[in-house]
């Protein structure tokens, strides 16, 4: 449940605790924050659905950060928690119309892309895999065209500087580049993506950091 309680002053060297499974795009772009703050994590996983669960998320979504006495779910809300805390550069952009492009464009994922994108696209060939079933072509045909529109629109986002917002990457790249990678595995995805040329430059800016490296996913590896 969440927290407040945590003391004013965090001990240096506490390691958090991001729970959920490696190959979440969700999961990743928290792991990422620690990694760019400077901040060291361990992940563990979280028996999905249980009550356990429930306890830590009431939606019983992932990630959820645990640092100390403090337990925080909804990744923007845990990235910007890690910004804050941990030593490294600042993840936010310097002014604050580039900071409302970015709260823009977070927004936009959490309620339209990731749903397009990851869950009625992706999902669609990753979870039947899984499982061990073969992909149902009708639901992935279903998914494309807002896939499509949507990592058009995404492309918008990266025509005016190298980032969403500005020449660094800030919290919101950390959040697309995930996303990006996974829809880059799939046939439709990857047709998209090459059409989208701002994005696939800061994508493969993007993935090549120590930090995107080191949270890779273990689907489509
Ligand atoms: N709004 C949530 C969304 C988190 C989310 O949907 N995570 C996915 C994994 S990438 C998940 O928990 N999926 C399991 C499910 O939908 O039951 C956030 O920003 O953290």
């Amino acid at each position: 449940m969440l927290s407040i309680s945590g003391s004013l002053v965090r001990p240096k060297g506490m390691t958090i605790t991001i729970h959920g499974p490696a190959a979440s795009s969700y999961v990743r772009s928290a792991r990422m924050t620690c990694i760019e703050k400077g901040l060291t994590h361990t992940l563990e996983p979280v028996a999905f659905g249980t009550e356990a669960h429930a306890g830590l998320h009431p939606w019983k979504r992932v990630p959820i950060l645990r640092d100390g006495d403090v337990t925080i779910y909804e990744t923007s809300a845990i990235m910007r928690y890690l910004d804050e805390v941990g030593p490294g550069p600042s993840l936010l952009p310097a002014t604050a119309a580039a900071r409302a492009v970015m709260e823009q464009w977070v927004s936009a994922i959490n309620c339209y892309i990731y749903d397009s994108l990851v869950r009625k696209y992706a999902l669609e060939y990753i979870a039947p895999r899984l499982a061990g079933r073969d992909p149902d072509p009708e639901k992935i045909r279903a998914g494309v065209p807002a896939m499509e529109r949507d990592v058009a629109r995404l492309e918008t986002a990266y025509g005016h500087g190298t980032y969403v917002a500005g020449d660094t990457p800030s919290l919101v790249d950390l959040l697309i580049a995930p996303i990006v990678q996974t829809v880059g595995l799939f046939p439709e995805g990857k047709r998209a993506l090459a059409a989208a040329p701002n994005l696939s430059r800061a994508y493969d800016k993007l993935r090549v950091r120590p930090s995107f490296e080191a949270v890779h996913s273990p689907v489509g590896a």
